[in-house]
């Protein structure tokens, strides 16, 4: 079926390219672009061909939040008893292969939110996080309070949580938000190359690593080391660790074959 809301292609016939594509809202994320969003992201993961996502947004707008319009009138028996939205925003969480967010412009309240539930953000110079939510009356709903302050620490989470302040790309690098910060017109290049590369290692080796890093934010660093070493033992019964060691040994380019 068309997308609506979004536009899906592929790169290399390798990496999964998510566009969000509501540019007169600058992206706010609505129920149907949420669902397209989620469904998109699964095709791609169940694809063995595919060995990365890259979910983006439009020059202006990663996305400015959840649609401001859509909640207005909602009360709080509605979003309580239909656990408002919960059901497609989480879908995200739930993919395996690697997810990179390329931001430009506003990524806002459930924009950020979006962004920072990736793996890893790369950001155009242009870009602004926020998490403004409390101008509207409101808190973050989708992560922003315990995923921003993993990201850039209490102090700069509870700013930019208390006074809805946007941070820049170059103060996100520094804080730790984003991976790396790239010229506007160099944002889609840097991404694609570095999904790209991410798909020529072993597509085993790749989520387990996605796997391990996200246990550091979930339990205690003794549960995540154990939990690490138990995948990085794992990691030898694969035909992959017998390629990549084999190739350097014998100093020659590695041929994943994802088994
Ligand atoms: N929703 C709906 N429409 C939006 C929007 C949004 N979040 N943001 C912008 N737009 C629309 C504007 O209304 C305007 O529409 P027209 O007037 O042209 O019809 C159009 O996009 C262009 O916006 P502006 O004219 O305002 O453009 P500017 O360049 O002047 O300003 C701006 C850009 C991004 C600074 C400004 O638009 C702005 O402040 N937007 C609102 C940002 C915001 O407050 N975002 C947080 C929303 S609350 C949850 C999951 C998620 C959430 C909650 C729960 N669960 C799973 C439970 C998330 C909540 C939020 O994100």
């Amino acid at each position: 079926m068309a997308n609506e809301f979004i536009e899906v292609r592929t790169e290399g016939g390798k990496v999964g390219v998510v566009t969000l594509n509501r540019p007169k809202q600058l992206n706010a994320l609505n129920n149907g672009l949420m669902d397209e969003l989620g469904a998109a992201l699964k095709a791609f993961d169940a694809d063995p061909a595919i060995g990365c996502m890259v979910v983006t947004g439009s020059e202006k707008a990663f996305a400015a939040g959840a649609d401001i319009g859509a909640m207005a009138s909602y009360g709080f028996a509605d979003v309580y008893k239909n656990d408002y939205i919960t059901r497609n925003w989480e879908t995200i969480r739930s993919i395996r292969k690697p997810v990179i967010a390329a931001v430009s412009g506003f990524a806002l309240g459930g924009g950020c939110e979006l962004a920072m539930m990736c793996d890893f953000i790369i950001a155009a110079e242009n870009a602004k996080f926020g998490q403004p939510e409390i101008k509207l009356g409101i808190i973050p709903g989708a992560g922003g309070t315990q995923r921003l302050p993993r990201a850039v620490g209490k102090s700069k989470a509870m700013d930019m949580a208390l006074t809805g302040r946007m941070m820049d790309a170059t103060e996100a690098e520094r804080a730790g938000l984003v991976s790396r910060v790239v010229p506007l017109d160099k944002l889609m290049e840097e991404t694609l190359a570095a999904a790209l590369m991410i798909c020529d290692y072993s597509q085993i080796a790749v989520m387990a690593a996605k796997e391990a890093v996200n246990k550091s934010f979930e339990g205690t660093l003794a549960d995540g080391i154990m939990f690490e070493r138990r995948m990085f033992h794992a990691m030898f019964a694969t035909t992959d660790q017998k390629e990549g060691m084999d190739a350097f040994v014998n100093k020659r380019k590695a041929q994943f074959k994802h088994q």
